[in-house]
């Protein structure tokens, strides 16, 4: 399996969070990838390779393009309003407010484009993000010239961001775009599999009201868990998108026989819709030692989630999620590829 990574993630580092009523460090840290590296790397699990420089073309395909422009400009803007820390959203609008202004201040486009405070811009985030997507539309380039599978090793995140908002770590939906890139590309239906502990509100809304992408989530139930206000099981798509879009949510304790009896639906539905290829946001942040989730996964558990979604029989696009357990990430993902190789 051809394994896809930039170095130009480590440009990305956001300093804080807010958790508990406290600012933390924040959880979603360059070591991620580091880990990640370091247990590929002990396996023979194939090469390692480098993107392709995409552009912004496929970005624009699932952003909205005043999104984009922030993204490319936003730490310019902060810089000019005299600050040198992180940026760091921190207003929002209420039901009622106005919807339709970009404000010019940094401040007031922050929070326009944002859902919450879990997204630091600082001087190379923007260079992260494009290497992040490039990273996802190299592994689409893999898969579409008859490749099998690959692992779009990508950092920061994607599957919380909407077309026009970033959130929960998550500029660019990596996923999202290599979905519209896989279609762009001549497929007819693309299944997307989120397995991250939490629900990915961003994929679900790019493709709620559209029949060529399907969108299965597993992960924790929104009434316990961010992102709170999408993720319900009663959420099964809009307009020509009705009944594509299938929501899993698990309550919190919740071990591999309640986790993979979910899977196993999830598969099911996958299965069914008759997919061209499967794009699998592979979060494990299902792991019972991670620091902000409440899932009871076990490492040998991932061999099987593999497994399982090697028994599709679909090409696979693995693209890289949550998962803040630095100590186990890299063994939790590696276990994920291998028990897809070996089945
Ligand atoms: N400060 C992904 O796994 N914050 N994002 C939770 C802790 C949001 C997670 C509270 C977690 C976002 C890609
Ligand atoms: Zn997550």
């Amino acid at each position: 399996m051809k394994i896809i990574h930039s170095p130009r993630h480590l440009g990305h580092s956001g300093h804080v969070e807010l958790m508990n009523g406290q600012v933390v460090p924040a959880f979603e840290k360059p070591e991620r990838v580091a880990m990640i590296l370091n247990a590929i790397g002990e396996r023979p699990f194939g090469t390692l390779i480098e993107p392709a420089a995409h552009g912004l073309e496929a970005l624009l395909r699932v952003h909205d393009a005043a999104y984009v422009r922030f993204l490319a400009s936003a730490w310019q803007l902060w810089l000019v309003d005299g600050r040198d820390v992180p940026a760091l959203p921190s207003f929002w609008r209420a039901p009622g407010m106005r919807t339709d202004i970009e404000p010019e201040s940094i401040d007031g486009k922050l929070g326009h484009f944002s859902f919450d405070a879990g997204c630091c811009i600082v001087a190379g985030t923007w260079d992260a993000v494009q290497a992040g997507a490039d990273i996802a539309l190299t592994g689409v380039d893999l898969i579409a010239g008859g490749g099998k599978s690959a692992f779009a090793l990508c950092r920061p995140p994607g599957h919380h961001a909407h077309a026009a908002t970033m959130g929960g770590y998550c500029f660019i939906n990596n996923a999202a775009v290599a979905a519209q890139s896989f279609l762009d590309r001549g497929a007819s239906r693309v299944a997307i599999l989120d397995v991250d502990y939490h629900h990915g509100n961003g994929t679900q809304a790019i493709f709620y009201d559209r029949p060529d992408v399907l969108v299965c989530n597993i992960h924790a139930d929104p009434l316990q868990e961010f992102p709170y206000f999408l993720g319900y099981a009663d959420e099964t798509g809009s307009g020509a998108g009705e009944g594509f879009n299938a929501n899993f949510p698990l309550r919190w304790g919740t071990d591999y026989a309640g986790w993979g009896a979910a899977l196993d639906a999830a598969c099911a539905r996958v299965a069914d819709y008759g997919p061209d290829v499967v794009i699998v946001s592979l979060g494990v942040d299902t792991y019972k030692d991670d620091p902000i989730s409440q899932f009871k996964l076990d490492s040998p558990d991932y061999l099987k989630i593999g497994a399982r979604i090697a028994a599709l029989e679909k090409p696979t696009l693995f693209v890289m999620e949550g998962g803040y357990a630095v100590e186990a990430i890299g063994i939790n993902v590696a276990n994920t590829l291998e028990g897809y190789l070996q089945r």
